[in-house]
Formats: structure tokens, C-alpha cells, sequence
């Protein structure tokens, strides 16, 4: 059931998707994949990488729906503590890439890449502190520059036959504190990744702390965990066959059953983390890297969001962007696993995609 299909037309498109929703459905259920268990054969856990440094310090208390609820968005010892909110990972070697993803995926060579020791966000970045960074520096978000932002939204059957991509849109005044447009806020979002931030949104927030966005090596080498990669057809699901991650379970865009317990985007935190006790590297929001996307490019997951930028926009660099979102599907995106990536123009403040933070060792 993995492929990505590409849009040529909206006409009778509904009636497609409702047409191969059962199918998907038998597949979801009659297999469901068991990458924990499966991953656990691969050996490094939960020590590895995860080293010393992390001991006595407090780490985040999250990992199950009641936790990430009463999350108030703010890690312990936050401005206090340089490294509020993070873990410390030793460097060491691993396969960057993976063979059983896309083309774009694939190693260069035996892609047994070198990472140096680093300090990385247990979290994704959330609204309260993006917002405690706006409130000490006044900073101006590119989307309120911009005077808009990409938006999600679950598309009528009428949307879908009206026009390619009716699932996002420009809205005009979203931004990171008014995800839907005007007249709407942040109230019970302050635990949820911030979104609508461009790279250089996320680079300034970055740096206000004296750090910096991951490189794509050591998102993966953070995200991977000490574990090979999954193959394209391993949904995030534990041993159990529940959903581990925030991603879409159904058929995308028009029917989000919410098995993993949300629809849309959920605070951090929710779900289990890894074995470097780093919590959504998979689903929930997309998170920037600092590195230029290269390599083969593919068909945009979840339909092209520059598509419905406005036509004056100029188009930036494309930019990589690692772990999948709330929008990943098993038969849209499909990228729900360590080694995937996207690319995404730096100046495009869309709303499935966040950032986390690093600090790397002084060399
Ligand atoms: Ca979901």
C-alpha cells in the first residue's frame, strides 16, 4: 500500500477515496506493524548515545496522553538552565540514509557518517516558548511579514472537486499565534509544536537560546536512536499495533479516523520516545534542519505547498525537513520514518511544520 500518487485533477476524486478507503482500512488492521519489537533486535538501546551528561539532569515528564496534556509547554528549569528541555548525545558513527525509503533516501557510498556529541530539544519547540521568545525580543514572524501562511484543512467533498490541492490553503493572517487566520489564538495550544515558522523564524529562536537548528545528520543519527532505519511499509506502531506516532490513520485528505488518539496536530509529547528519550522525532509537525535539500527530488508528500502561495512569492532555497507530520498517511507521504525527507522553500511557513533545537559539544 506505500505509493504517493500525484493529483492531476479533482473531478470525482472523492468518490475514489471513499472507493479505496476499505481497502486501506484491511491493510492497516490485518498488518499492523510492530516496529518497536522489530527495531528492539537491532541493539543499541537505550543506553548508546545517550550518555552520561544527561544524569541528575531533569527530563521532561512526558510520554503518555495524560502527561502531554498537563504539559504546560515550558520545560523544567527553562531560562534558568542553558540547556533547559535537552539531552546530551555522545557522537558516534551510523548509516545516514536508508535503502528501503525513496530514491532520495538512499546512502551515499555505505553512508556510514560521523556525528560529533551535541545537546538536541527532547520536544518540538512549542508555542509558549515560541512565545516566550517573542515576548523578550519583539520579534516579528515571517508569516506576519508575509501576511499569511499555508493551512491545512480537512476539504468538503465540493473543495475536492472544485481544485487541485483543496486541502491547503493560503490563509491570509495565519501565523504562528493565529494558526487559523484572524480572530483566532493560541488558548489550549501552548504545549503543541509551533508552526508557520519559516527556517529563518526558526534560526532566530535558535540563536536568542545560543544554539542552533540540527544539521540533517544529526537529526537522524538523534532520530534513528541507535536503530537502523524502518522500511517504507512500517507505520509507527508498537508492539501492541496501536499508532506510536502522530500521523494520519485513514484515508488522506478526507477521512482522519484519529486511532493515534488525534486529529490535527497534538502537544508534544503524547507518545512514547525513543531510545535517546527524544519525544514526535516521527508525525505530529515536520522539523527544519539547516541544510539545503539535495539529491533526487520527489513529488511533494501531501501536495506542493508553494502551489498556493501567492504567485508574487519568491521562491527561496528548498530546505530539508526530517520525521513526517499529522499529515502522513500510508498512501499520501508515507514518510513517517527517520530516513525520509522532504524538502521545503526556507522563506514557506506551512502549518505542519515545526523545528527542535541543538547545541553542539565545543570541538
Ligand atoms: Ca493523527
Amino acid at each position: 500500500m506505500a505509493f504517493s500518487f500525484k493529483l492531476k485533477s479533482g473531478v470525482a476524486l472523492y468518490g475514489a477515496y471513499a472507493a479505496i478507503a476499505a481497502a486501506a482500512f484491511a491493510v492497516a488492521f490485518a498488518a499492523p506493524s510492530i516496529s518497536a519489537a522489530s527495531a528492539a533486535a537491532f541493539g543499541a538501546g537505550p543506553s548508546g548515545a545517550f550518555d552520561n551528561l544527561n544524569r541528575s539532569r531533569p527530563l521532561a515528564a512526558l510520554g503518555s496522553e495524560q502527561q502531554c496534556k498537563r504539559y504546560s509547554g515550558l520545560p523544567a528549569r527553562w531560562r534558568d538552565d542553558p540547556q533547559a528541555g535537552m539531552v546530551h548525545l555522545h557522537g558516534g558513527d551510523f548509516v545516514f540514509g536508508s535503502k528501503l525509503g525513496y530514491e532520495d533516501e538512499r546512502p551515499a557510498g555505505d553512508g556510514k557518517t560521523h556525528v560529533a556529541g551535541f545537546w538536541i530539544d527532547q520536544t518540538d519547540v512549542t508555542n509558549a516558548q515560541f512565545a516566550a521568545f517573542v515576548h523578550a525580543t519583539g520579534y516579528v514572524s515571517d508569516a506576519e511579514r508575509q501576511g499569511g501562511a499555508v493551512v491545512f484543512h480537512t476539504p468538503t467533498r465540493e473543495e475536492m472537486n472544485a481544485r487541485d490541492l483543496a486541502w491547503w490553503s493560503w490563509v491570509k493572517s495565519a501565523a504562528w499565534n493565529h494558526p487559523g487566520g484572524p480572530g483566532s489564538n493560541l488558548d489550549g495550544r501552548m504545549n503543541q509544536p509551533v508552526t508557520m515558522v519559516t527556517q529563518a523564524d526558526a534560526l532566530a529562536y535558535a540563536h536568542w537560546l545560543g544554539r542552533d537548528l540540527p544539521t540533517e545528520a544529526e537529526w537522524e543519527y538523534a532520530g534513528k536512536a541507535g536503530h537502523d532505519g524502518a522500511d517504507l511499509d512500517t507505520a509507527p506502531r508498537d508492539a501492541h499495533g496501536k499508532p506510536s506516532a502522530n500521523y494520519w490513520q485513514g484515508v488522506f485528505p478526507v477521512l482522519d479516523t484519529g486511532e493515534d488518539g488525534h486529529v490535527g496536530l497534538a502537544p508534544v509529547g503524547c507518545y512514547a520516545a525513543n531510545d535517546f528519550r527524544l519525544y514526535d522525532m516521527i508525525g505530529n509537525a515536520w522539523e527544519w534542519t539547516r541544510d539545503v535539500y539535495t539529491g533526487p527530488h520527489q513529488s511533494h508528500t501531501n501536495g506542493d505547498t508553494a502551489a498556493v502561495a501567492p504567485l508574487s512569492r519568491r521562491h527561496d532555497t528548498p530546505m530539508v525537513i526530517k520525521g513526517g507530520s499529522f499529515l502522513c498517511s500510508r498512501d499520501y507521504c508515507v514518510r513517517y520514518r527517520a530516513a525520509s525527507r522532504e524538502q521545503q522553500e526556507a522563506d514557506l511557513p506551512a502549518s505542519h511544520i515545526g523545528f527542535r533545537t541543538v547545541s553542539r559539544d565545543a570541538s
